[in-house]
C-alpha cells in the first residue's frame, strides 16, 4: 500500500517542493488549498493529472473542512506548512497572520487528535522565533540552535512561536508523534515574488532585458547612452539592507522535513546551512550575475520595507539534524543566487508567466 501524505499549503514555494519529493517517493499525495479569487496553483500546475495526486478544497482557518479532510483521507503522515509567511505584511495584518499561522495549526493539532488512527505532523516553525537572540561559542561567533532562546520581533514570529510551542505541548501531552521543523530561511525559483531574494533576482533580470534592449536602440554617443541607460533604466526599491540571513534553497529544506516524519521518536531540529548573509552580499552577487559590479544608481531606498522591528542576524547551526537525520544542504548561497537569477532572466527571455519544471 502506497504511503499517503496531506499537505496543507500545498501551492506555496515548500509545498510544492514537498510533494514532488514525496511523489517520487511513491507516496499517494492529498494536497490542499484554500479558495481564492485568482488561480493560486502555478508551481503546482505540472503534478494535476497524476493518478497519486490530489487536490482538496480546504482552509485551515474552518476547523470542519480540516477535520474532513484528515478523517476522509486517513493519511500516515500530515504537514502543515500552511501559513501568512511574510514578516512585512504581519505588521500590517497581525489579526490575519495569528488567525491563519496559530489558529491553523491548533485546528489540524485538534483535528489529528480526533482520528483513531493518529497520523505523524509536521509542523513548520521559523528561524524568525529567535528574533534578536543568539547563542555564542567560545571564539564568540553567533549562532542559533535548538537550545537558543526565543524573542520574536513580529506578530509572524509570535504566531509561529504558539504554533510552534502547541505542536511540542500535543507531542507531550497527546502521544502525538509531532516534530518541528525550525526552517532558516530557504528560497528558490519559486520564491513569492515579495521577498528580498525574489525581489532582487526578478529586478536584476528585468534590468538585463533593459539593457539588451537598450543596446539595441543605436545610440552611438556613450554619453548619451549612458544617460539614458541613468534615466530609463527600472529601478529597484529596497528596505534595509544590513539585516544578515542564513539562505538555503528549498529542495533541501523539504527533505529535512520528510527525514523528520521518518524517525523513530518526534523532535524538534534546526535545519540551516551554517552560513550567513547580508541582504547587500545578495544584492552583489545578484547583479555580478549580469556582469555589474557598481549597482548604486539602481537602488532607492524605501522607507516602508523598513520594519518596525528587525530580526537583525541569523545563522543556524544544523549539528543536530547532520547528527540524527543525516541530513546536510546541497544546495550553496552562490548556486542558490546564480539559480534565481537565471531563471528569472530565462523567464523574461521567453516572455513566459513563470512555468516550474518537475526538477
Ligand atoms: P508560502 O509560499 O507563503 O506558502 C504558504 C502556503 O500557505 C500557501 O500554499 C498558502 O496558500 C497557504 N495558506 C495561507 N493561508 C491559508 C489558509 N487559510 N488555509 C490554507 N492554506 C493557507 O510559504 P513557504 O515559503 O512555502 O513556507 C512554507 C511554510 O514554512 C510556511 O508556514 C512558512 O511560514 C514556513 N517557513 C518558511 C521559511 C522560508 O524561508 N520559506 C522559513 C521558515 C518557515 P495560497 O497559495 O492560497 O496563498
Ligand atoms: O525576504 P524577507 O521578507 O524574509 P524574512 O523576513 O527573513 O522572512 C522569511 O524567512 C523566515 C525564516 O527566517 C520565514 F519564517 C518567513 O516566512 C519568510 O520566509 O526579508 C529578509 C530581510 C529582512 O531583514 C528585511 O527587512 O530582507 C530585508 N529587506 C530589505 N528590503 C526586505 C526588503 N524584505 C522584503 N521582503 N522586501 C524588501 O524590499
Amino acid at each position: 500500500m502506497k504511503q499517503k501524505a496531506i499537505i496543507f499549503g500545498v501551492t506555496g514555494q515548500d509545498g510544492s517542493y514537498l510533494a514532488e519529493l514525496l511523489l517520487d517517493k511513491g507516496y499517494y499525495v492529498i494536497g490542499v488549498s484554500r479558495r481564492t479569487s485568482t488561480p493560486n496553483t502555478s508551481r503546482i500546475d505540472h503534478l494535476f493529472g497524476k493518478d497519486s495526486f490530489v487536490l482538496e478544497s480546504g482552509d485551515v482557518l474552518d476547523f470542519s473542512s480540516v477535520y474532513n479532510i484528515l478523517w476522509k483521507h486517513n493519511a500516515d503522515e500530515v504537514y502543515n506548512l500552511a501559513a501568512q509567511s511574510h514578516v512585512g505584511i504581519s505588521f500590517k495584518q497581525p489579526a490575519a497572520t495569528w488567525d491563519i499561522t496559530a489558529k491553523g495549526c491548533l485546528n489540524i493539532l485538534e483535528g489529528v487528535v480526533k482520528l483513531s488512527k493518529k497520523p505523524r505532523f509536521y509542523q513548520a516553525s521559523s528561524s524568525e522565533m529567535f528574533g534578536d537572540t543568539f547563542s555564542e561559542d567560545a571564539n564568540g561567533n553567533k549562532f542559533q540552535n535548538e537550545t537558543t532562546k526565543f524573542n520574536p520581533q513580529s506578530p509572524y514570529a509570535i504566531a509561529k512561536l504558539a504554533a510552534h510551542n502547541l505542536t511540542e505541548l500535543y507531542r507531550k501531552t497527546h502521544g502525538l508523534h509531532a516534530s518541528c521543523g525550525i526552517l532558516f530561511n530557504h528560497e528558490s525559483e519559486r520564491r513569492g515574488e515579495n521577498f528580498v531574494t525574489k525581489k532582487i533576482s526578478s529586478y536584476v533580470a528585468s534590468l538585463k532585458k533593459f539593457f539588451d534592449e537598450a543596446d539595441n536602440l543605436g545610440i552611438e554617443d556613450e554619453t548619451l547612452f549612458q544617460n539614458y541607460i541613468k534615466d530609463a533604466s527600472p529601478k529597484l526599491s529596497l528596505g534595509n539592507l544590513r539585516a544578515c540571513r542564513d539562505w538555503g534553497h528549498a529542495k533541501d529544506y523539504v527533505r529535512a522535513m520528510w527525514l523528520m516524519l521518518q524517525q523513530e521518536e518526534p523532535d524538534t531540529y534546526v535545519i540551516a546551512t551554517g552560513e550567513t548573509h547580508s541582504v547587500k552580499n545578495f544584492l552583489e552577487d545578484s547583479f555580478a550575475c549580469i556582469g555589474i559590479t557598481d549597482y548604486d544608481a539602481f537602488i532607492k531606498t524605501d522607507k516602508n520595507q523598513f520594519r518596525p522591528s528587525e530580526v537583525p542576524y541569523l545563522k543556524g547551526d544544523y549539528s543536530k539534524a547532520k547528527e540524527k537525520l543525516g541530513w546536510n544542504p546541497e544546495i550553496s548561497f552562490e548556486d542558490l543566487v546564480s539559480t534565481m537569477v537565471q531563471y528569472d532572466i530565462a523567464r523574461l527571455t521567453n516572455d513566459k508567466q513563470p512555468t516550474y519544471s518537475v526538477q
